[in-house]
This record gives C-alpha cells, sequence and structure tokens, in this order.
C-alpha cells in the first residue's frame, strides 16, 4: 500500500491477473519469486498475542472502560494491533461483506476487466503496483475503491455486480468511520489528550480507501509473498479478516509473527499518520501477507486517512510541536 501512493514511473501492471497463473500453471513464474537474499517465508512461526478488545466498554462510562483504556494504549505502544470485539456492525453485515467479496472475485475474468484500474491509477480491478523492472511482485489480485471524499470515486470501476457490492462498500465506510471515532478518541484519552485530538485531524475531507483482496492459492507458498512487507500510509487501518484461512504476519522486535483469527473481530492497526501523531508512542507495525498453497484467501481493508501526504502532513505536525503533553521522541523530528 506505501508504494502506490507514491508511484512516480509507469510500468504496465501484469497481463494475467494471479487468479489466471494460479489455476493455469504448478509453478510460479520468476518475477514472483523473492530473491533469496530475503530468505524463506516461514509458515512455523508463533502466533502474536494481540490484544482482543472490547469496544462497546471503550465506549462506555462503565468501570471497565478506564482498563480497557489502558490496553489499548499498551497494544498500539507495543505491536500497534488490536482485534476489536462488539464493534457495533452486524455480523450478519460482515457476512454480506465477504459474500460481496467473494462474488465479485467469482465474475468471470472478461466482466472483472470491465472493472481494470488503468496503469497509472490505483482506483479499480488489478494486481500488483509495478515500480520497476526488478520488482518482486505479490501474490494477489485486488480492487482499490476511494469512497471519500466523494469527489474522489471513479464510478466507472465500482463494480455493478453483484448488485449490492455499491452500497455495501458505501455502508461499510459509514460503519468503520464510526468505529474509527470510537477508536481515536480512546486513543486520545488513554494519552490524556482531548478526545477528539486525532480525530479533528483527519479534518472534513477525510479520505476512505478501500481494497479488496484475493489471495489465490500459491504453488510455492515458502517462495512468495501475498503481500510484501510494509507499514500502512493511512491514519489507521481495518481488515476484515477472512473467517478461514490465515496469511497475515507482523514485525515486532524484528520477529515475525502469525495473525490468529478471532472470530467476528476487525484487526485494526496503527497508520504512519496516527504514529506520527502520536510522537511514536503509537506504532504503524510492518507487516505481510504469506499465501497458502490450497486455500484462496479473502479480505477486505479499509484505509482512513488525512487528506495530506505524509510529507507535508509530517511538517505540519512538527510545526504543531505534535501534541502538548505527548513526550518527543527523536525518530520523528524532521
Ligand atoms: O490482506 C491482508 O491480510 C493484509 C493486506 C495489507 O496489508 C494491506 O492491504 O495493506
Amino acid at each position: 500500500m506505501a508504494a502506490v501512493a507514491s508511484a512516480t514511473t509507469v510500468i504496465p501492471y501484469p497481463a494475467k491477473a494471479v487468479q489466471e497463473l494460479a489455476t493455469n500453471t504448478n509453478a510460479t513464474p520468476e518475477k514472483y519469486i523473492l530473491k533469496e537474499s530475503i530468505g524463506r517465508i516461514d509458515s512455523e512461526l508463533p502466533y502474536l498475542d494481540i490484544p482482543v478488545l472490547d469496544l462497546s466498554l471503550l465506549d462506555s462510562s462503565s468501570p471497565e472502560a478506564e482498563e480497557e483504556l489502558k490496553r489499548l494504549r499498551l497494544a498500539f505502544s507495543s505491536c500497534g494491533y488490536i482485534q476489536a470485539i462488539n464493534h457495533g456492525i452486524d455480523l450478519s453485515f460482515i457476512d454480506e461483506v465477504h459474500d460481496v467479496t467473494r462474488k465479485f472475485f467469482k465474475l468471470p475474468m472478461e466482466e472483472k476487466k470491465k472493472y481494470a484500474r488503468d496503469a497509472d491509477d490505483i482506483d479499480g480491478y488489478g494486481n500488483d503496483t509495478v515500480f520497476s523492472e526488478n520488482q518482486t511482485l505479490d501474490w494477489n489480485d485486488r480492487l482499490y475503491l476511494n469512497v471519500k471524499p466523494e469527489n474522489k470515486r471513479k464510478m466507472k470501476v465500482w463494480p455493478e455486480n453483484p448488485k449490492n457490492f455499491r452500497q455495501v462498500l458505501v455502508d461499510l465506510t459509514d460503519k468503520l468511520e464510526k468505529v474509527n471515532e470510537i477508536l481515536t478518541k480512546a486513543m486520545a484519552k488513554s494519552l490524556g489528550l482531548e478526545e477528539d485530538s486525532f480525530l479533528k485531524q483527519y479534518g472534513e475531507n477525510k479520505v476512505s480507501l478501500t481494497r479488496f483482496n484475493l489471495y489465490p492459492p500459491c504453488p510455492t507458498p515458502e517462495l512468495v509473498l501475498s503481500a510484501k512487507a510494509h507499514g500502512d500510509p493511512s491514519g489507521m487501518t481495518y481488515l476484515i479478516p477472512d473467517k478461514e484461512v490465515e496469511g497475515l504476519q507482523v514485525l515486532k522486535d524484528d520477529q515475525w509473527y502469525k495473525v490468529p483469527i478471532v472470530q467476528n473481530a476487525i484487526n485494526v492497526n496503527v497508520g504512519d499518520q496516527l504514529e506520527i501523531m502520536t510522537n511514536g508512542i503509537f506504532k504503524s507495525p510492518i507487516h505481510r501477507g504469506r499465501g497458502s498453497l490450497m486455500l484462496s484467501k479473502y479480505d477486505v481493508c479499509l484505509f482512513l486517512s488525512t487528506p495530506k501526504s505524509n510529507l507535508r502532513f509530517k511538517s505540519e505536525m512538527q510545526k504543531l510541536k505534535f501534541f502538548s503533553g505527548i513526550e518527543q521522541q527523536d525518530a520523528y523530528l524532521l
């Protein structure tokens, strides 16, 4: 995701969808294979102990709320992740999100290609953005759609099939914005700041970008990544994970860990913008994806950000001396 935002050179993206490669070959094409120096993608990693947080408590004035705030602060300042339960989004709606995602990726290729992204654009159906001839590609097909601000929507690449796709996307954005409001207020409170300190940095024109992912089965999962290691340039990132197939891995203290599936939870991670706003107290975690030999994985990521580029944003935050009361850390000084 980080690389997409800073594209300057346009190199045509691969002609074939990974989904087509997965069904038509037994061997992984060379350009998807990681260079030797990067080493094996281990499947036998330990699980990361990611705190499961009850958002209904965070949003209350109950005695448990204080305890939950402390857990939130600890989670975001150590691994940068939480798994949020009781988030207020109906589980039947989450099922609908999974359903439209699968139905879209299961459409005939000809139909999906009607929504193909332009080579120099992010919005639309496609796969890894190619920045250099030597780039190792992600084993992943994706559909990126900007939802907010509304004038950024490129309706020609918004699927009309399945019929409820567009409505589900708009509703998902609204619902996750509410979750984001609860969480960013709680994050501010946990640091002793005014509760809307972070929220107001998103401004009137907050950016909401959604990425629907298909990770097809891969003949050589130990040699490829379904998502290369990266941190998110967002404010916060919300992932509706596949209900059965794992693959997300997180780097903590120089060690890779697997992220477990917690039924009905939404995975939430801090993005670079919140890391900058908190002088590095909250961590934007480095994460990556590992493919599966046999199984397809489907999930949906939503990135909520301020409309400013990270560089401009960083310099504005620097002028504000970040937030008073938050200890400054050298790494975030310009
Ligand atoms: O789908 C996943 O498990 C991770 C996706 C991701 O890291 C991203 O889109 O930034």
